[in-house]
């Protein structure tokens, strides 16, 4: 049925970003027809749709909903509050994922990775850690390559799918082998009705896991998990029998399963107490999937982390640069200030997404040389900062960086640490990641 126009399609794509794309090519794959909608009047996909799906009806702008729309499948990036949706919402249509399609077709194992923090690099770490142990397998979701896209390549022995709430709150089913949620804290509010709706649709990934991961510091999360066949713990505290956890040993603090010590924490190739726990959580899920500890292990003494979090760019007249502009909300850029030992000069600053930035003003207490504000929430940063001290605004990265080469003292770390989106600046965290490393450059010369 692909390709004939039809305005009486019952299902609805909304998005013609990379996951509406996904689902385009899965139902022209499935011989399912569909129209398209994006709010925008020049969405991205465009052109790609119209070699996918040649004649389909597309509607741009507006909220018009087709009487014959039964099922929406909509991208994650536009909200439930979008009129469109509200609409669908309204009349009972069905509103759903293109992870709730992956989870009603797949056909072999996959794992859910979720949290507000740690998810790229967990699934990234569970990756690396299912090849060492010999395993083919495909790794993506929310981490970039669409989750339909995957079930169009050479089905592997396991999936591992990094999640975003967006896309759980609207899942209905998730039979995952193994279900982990590494931490929530505050993110997201400009999308979620509130805080309580998005530590909700965190929870939605344990819905029908087989076995389960969970963060001892979260003592609500094992509610979720009553019906798992099994369920390890990780946290920073020392590990009961069988669970995941950090031990001292002397001088030497370990990663531990129960008693056993398992591997120095000096040897870890990331940095930061942040990647220690996201180490432990991706080997409690290796042991659910039973995944050998040694080829696991190697795994963690060689990983460096992921480009744009934590990545060290370059020492330049007795200054460290460190590019974390993956530290997209107030949690994940608190653990980053938590990594360096040294005084630091902070950039930060971008879209806040609704967030309270207060916890920053704690973070930096006492080790603050300075700190240079960019992007749409400069100013809510400076007022959270501003008990602790003055601040200095910057138009560019460019400029933000020559400030803060000038504030900072020798042995200082010029850390970028946003605690916000990108959007408001550039096209994603890459860029303002990558505008970084360039301004770096620059002072090198
Ligand atoms: N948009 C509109 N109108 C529309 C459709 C989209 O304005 O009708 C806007 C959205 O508001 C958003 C942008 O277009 O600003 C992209 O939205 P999208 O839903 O089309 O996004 P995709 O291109 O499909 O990318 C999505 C994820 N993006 C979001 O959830 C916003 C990507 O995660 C993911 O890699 C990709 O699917 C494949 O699964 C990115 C992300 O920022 C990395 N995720 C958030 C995060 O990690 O914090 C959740
Ligand atoms: P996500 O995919 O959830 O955004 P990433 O693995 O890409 O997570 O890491 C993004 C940023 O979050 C990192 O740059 C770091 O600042 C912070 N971070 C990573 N892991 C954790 C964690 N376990 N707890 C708190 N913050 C973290």
């Amino acid at each position: 049925m692909s390709g004939k126009r039809t305005s009486a399609a019952k299902n609805m794509v909304v998005g013609l970003g990379a996951t509406g794309l996904s689902i385009a090519r899965y139902l022209q794959r499935s011989d399912i027809d569909s129209m398209f909608f994006d709010s925008r009047a020049e969405p991205p996909g465009l052109e790609e749709l119209d070699e996918i799906f040649p004649d389909a009806q597309v509607l741009l702008g507006g909220s018009v909903l087709p009487k014959s729309v039964q099922r929406i499948i909509a991208s994650p990036g536009v909200a439930d509050s979008h009129p469109l949706l509200a609409k669908a919402h309204k009349k009972n249509i069905e509103v759903v994922s293109d992870i709730e399609l992956f989870a009603r077709a797949v056909s072999a194992p996959f794992v859910a990775v979720t949290g507000s923090n740690g998810k790229s690099t967990v699934t990234t770490l569970l990756y690396h850690m299912c090849r060492a142990d010999g395993r083919e397998v495909l790794a993506g979701g929310n981490l970039g390559e669409p989750a339909l896209d995957l079930l169009d390549q050479r089905k592997p022995d396991v999936y591992v799918l990094e999640l975003s709430s967006f896309q759980l709150q609207r899942t209905q089913k998730l039979p995952a082998q193994v279900a982990v949620l590494l931490n929530v804290s505050t993110d997201h509010l400009d999308w979620h009705v509130d805080e309580e709706e998005y530590r909700q649709s965190k929870y939605r990934v344990y819905r029908d896991a087989k076995a389960a991961v969970c963060n001892r510091a979260d003592e609500e999360a094992a509610k979720y998990t009553g019906h798992c066949d099994r369920v390890i713990s990780f946290g920073s505290d020392a590990p009961a029998d069988g669970h995941y956890g950090l031990r001292v040993d002397g001088e030497e603090t370990y990663l531990a399963c129960g008693e056993t010590l398992l591997l120095s924490t000096r040897e870890l190739a990331m940095y930061g107490v942040h990647n220690q726990l996201n180490a432990l959580a991706a080997l409690a899920v290796g042991d659910l999937l039973g995944l050998d500890v040694a080829a696991m292990l190697q795994v963690l003494v060689e990983f460096p982390g992921l480009p744009h979090r934590m990545q060290f760019v370059a020492r330049v007249a007795a200054v460290d640069y460190i590019n974390d502009s993956k530290a997209t909300n107030v949690a994940a850029a608190v653990a980053s200030i938590e990594s360096v030992d040294t005084m630091l000069v902070l950039i930060a600053g971008g879209d806040g997404k609704g967030g309270d930035f207060a916890e920053l003003s704690a973070a930096v207490e006492g080790k603050l040389r300075g700190a240079v504000l960019i992007g749409k929430d400069a100013e809510k940063i400076a007022y959270a900062l501003d008990t602790v001290m003055a601040v200095h605004f910057a138009d560019t990265m460019g400029a933000a960086v020559s400030m803060a080469a000038q504030c900072a003292e020798s042995d200082d770390t010029v850390l970028l640490a946003p605690a916000c989106a990108s959007l408001d600046q550039y096209n994603n965290y890459m860029e303002r990641g990558d505008s970084f490393c360039d301004a770096v450059e620059t002072l090198k010369r």
